[in-house]
């Protein structure tokens, strides 16, 4: 008897797979997506491939509407019955984001979704977006039903994932999250951490229409002028600021009362920490807890990237700012490592 083939449907955003080099070496969109076959025919032996070129862009000029284009497209595709995942090729610079994002938009998945890209383009000699490639569809055909970013053999959950390095081929780490799988001589995927079906959120009636826009996210430097932060929330919807450490910043009476009429007024505030691995915990110092007075949360060990794609879902969905409060502390799709 034979097996069944399986179906991937491909969908590209872009990025430094699919560019060429100018004259003089500047990397540009060159339309290689748009004939994968030609540059990595052995996909034909993987699975049935549908490639679909959704945009050619370098990541650093996505915007959320592309999030959204993307979510519908997958959202449409989950409907259509014919795959068994979803591979999404996209620029490293923004692919947290991206996935991040898709997280949230689609947190009822039935397919795995997985994101990938190149350090290098496919259509130079030494390239890791071959391989990048080859496994993600490997990936979406046997992967945990999650958003995944697959890069340097490792499978890792988007909203966990960040960009760790500019010229290595390990291009993402997961600081505060173990890889869902790795593929070495054999493939090991770690099921038992998968995001569990029964814990997906039920809330979204469908798509939002659009997203808001992100909030302003501002890292604290000793000695920056309180005056700068003061002058750009009275523009802000919402703000993340980057504390140190455990989530200390000093709020000298001046910001703190402005803060406090921000929130009054409607605002939302949230603290991450500028250092990547562990969690926020603002009662650990007293600065941390004047913050905590205020009302304001932490984002525990969230992504920065998975923060703000999840603040801005939450915002769309036209939530109370006490409900949106209560959510970023609550893992959605597997986000956060929650406080026991
Ligand atoms: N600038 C590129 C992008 O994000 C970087 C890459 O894909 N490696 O589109």
């Amino acid at each position: 008897m034979t097996e069944k083939k399986r179906n991937v449907l491909v969908l590209s955003m872009g990025g430094t797979m699919g560019m060429r080099p100018l004259e003089g070496g500047t990397l540009a969109p060159d339309a290689v997506l748009a004939d994968l076959f030609h540059w990595v025919p052995e996909l034909r032996n993987l699975a049935g491939v549908n490639v679909e070129v959704l945009q050619d862009i370098d990541s650093s000029q996505m915007l959320p509407e592309h999030w959204v284009q993307l979510a519908r497209r997958v959202e449409e595709a989950q409907n259509e019955h014919l795959w068994d995942g979803i591979v999404v090729l996209h620029g490293t610079d923004t692919m947290a984001y991206t996935a991040s994002a898709l997280s949230f938009l689609l947190p009822a998945l039935t397919l795995p979704v997985v994101f990938t890209g190149g350090q290098r383009p496919l259509a130079v000699t030494r390239t890791d977006a071959r391989g990048n490639l080859i496994g993600a569809v490997e990936s979406a055909l046997d992967g945990p039903v999650e958003v995944m970013i697959y890069f340097n053999n490792y499978a890792l959950r988007g909203n966990r994932a960040t960009k760790v390095a500019i010229s290595d081929f390990e291009g993402f780490g997961s600081p505060n999250f173990p890889p869902l799988g790795h593929a070495g001589i054999d493939w090991d995927w770690n099921r038992d951490i998968a995001w569990p079906i029964a814990r997906r959120p039920s809330i979204w009636q469908g798509l939002p229409e659009s997203l808001p826009t992100p909030p302003l996210v501002l890292p604290w430097v000793p000695g920056l002028e309180v005056h700068n932060l003061i002058q750009a929330l009275s523009k802000q919807w919402s703000i993340i600021l980057e504390a140190f450490g455990t989530g200390n910043m000093p709020i000298p009476g001046e910001l703190r009362d402005c803060l406090k009429e921000f929130i009054e007024s409607g605002g939302l505030v949230f603290i991450k920490s500028q250092v990547n691995r562990g969690s926020v915990a603002l009662g650990a110092y007293a600065p941390g807890m004047a913050i905590r007075e205020l009302g304001i949360r932490g984002g525990r060990d969230m992504t920065r990237e998975a923060m703000v794609t999840k603040l801005m879902v939450l915002k769309a969905l036209g939530l109370t700012n006490d409900k949106i409060r209560s959510m970023m502390v609550r893992s959605l799709a597997g986000e956060l490592t929650e406080a026991h």
